[in-house]
């Protein structure tokens, strides 16, 4: 089994001996050997099989809601039914060791399955269902929703009978003010940046790693391929992150 590259072990040493803060931000590779298929560029890549201008947009739900809302039980359940892996886990101890803030562009739950506390899920959350129309929370169990892909014909809203859509951030939506402060905070205020599983294409998330290399950081990232941010930051490791992120832990 590899080690981790010498230099990106030095970082790590650098930012914890001397008080430092770490962040993490993760992408859909994390969760990749979980068994959630990534967004791009493999040929089981979830959007390889759908047009995502025609499922992760405001204009496909208000155009078609039922073959969105399908889409997103589908998802649900995949993501219901995945566990973990060792990459989240050792997230989960790492932040017990030193001060790390966890900032996630997955909509799914697995950091905080494997016990991490996440500071800002800049994309939303799947299972945070609320009212397209008026915004209201949706409180139902999870056997309502989740299911197989076909279409469905989304649930009403108690309070003004719209339909409920997943509380993700779709393209062209403002991502939620809280998420992206406590983002902008953490990569202003860490020393050491893990960047692992995204392909850094989608703004304003992948602006976040330039953001902290300007106040200082230094930036790693963890990815099996070659991203957009590969040439931007300070040490690249080519691992996944069930391999590379238990190296971490020594
Ligand atoms: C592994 C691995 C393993 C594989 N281990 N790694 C500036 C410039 C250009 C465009 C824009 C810009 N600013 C805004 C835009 C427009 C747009 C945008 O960025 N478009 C680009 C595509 C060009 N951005 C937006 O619209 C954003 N909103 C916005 O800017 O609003 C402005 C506004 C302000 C005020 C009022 C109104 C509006 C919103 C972006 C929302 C993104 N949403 C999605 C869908 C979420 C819902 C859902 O899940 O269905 O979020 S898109 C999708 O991409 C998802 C992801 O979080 C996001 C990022 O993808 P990620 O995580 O990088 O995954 P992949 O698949 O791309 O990459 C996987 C990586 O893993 C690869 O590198 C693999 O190698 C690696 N990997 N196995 C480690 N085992
Ligand atoms: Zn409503």
């Amino acid at each position: 089994m590899d080690a981790v590259p010498a230099a990106i072990a030095e970082a790590l040493r650098r930012a914890t001996d001397t008080g430092g803060h770490i962040c993490v931000l993760t992408g859909a590779g994390m969760s990749a050997e979980s068994g959630i298929p990534t967004f791009r560029g493999t040929h089981d890549s979830l959007w390889s099989r759908f047009d995502p201008m025609r499922l992760a947009t405001a204009e496909a739900w208000r155009e078609d809601p039922a073959l969105v809302w399908g889409w997103y039980r589908w998802r649900m359940q995949l993501v219901r039914d995945a566990q973990p892996n060792a990459g989240h886990r050792a997230l989960a101890t790492l932040a017990q060791r030193v001060p790390l803030s966890l900032v996630t562009q997955n909509v799914d739950d697995l950091h905080e399955r494997a016990g991490s506390l996440v500071d800002a899920h800049v994309h939303g959350s799947l299972f945070a269902l609320r009212c397209f129309a008026c915004g209201r929370a949706h409180a139902g169990s999870l056997d309502d929703y989740v299911g197989g892909m076909q279409r469905v014909e989304p649930m009403r809203c108690a309070a003004c009978g719209d339909r409920i859509r997943p509380g993700v951030v779709w393209f062209g939506e403002a991502l939620p003010d809280d998420a992206w402060s406590a983002a902008t905070d953490a990569a202003m205020r860490c020393t050491l940046m893990l960047v692992v599983g995204t392909s850094g294409l989608v703004y304003p998330a992948a602006g976040l790693p330039a953001l902290a290399r300007r106040h200082g950081a230094t930036v790693v990232e963890i990815n099996p391929e070659p991203t957009a941010l590969s040439a931007e930051v300070d040490h690249v490791w080519r691992a996944t992150a069930a391999h590379g992120l238990p190296r971490f832990l020594g």
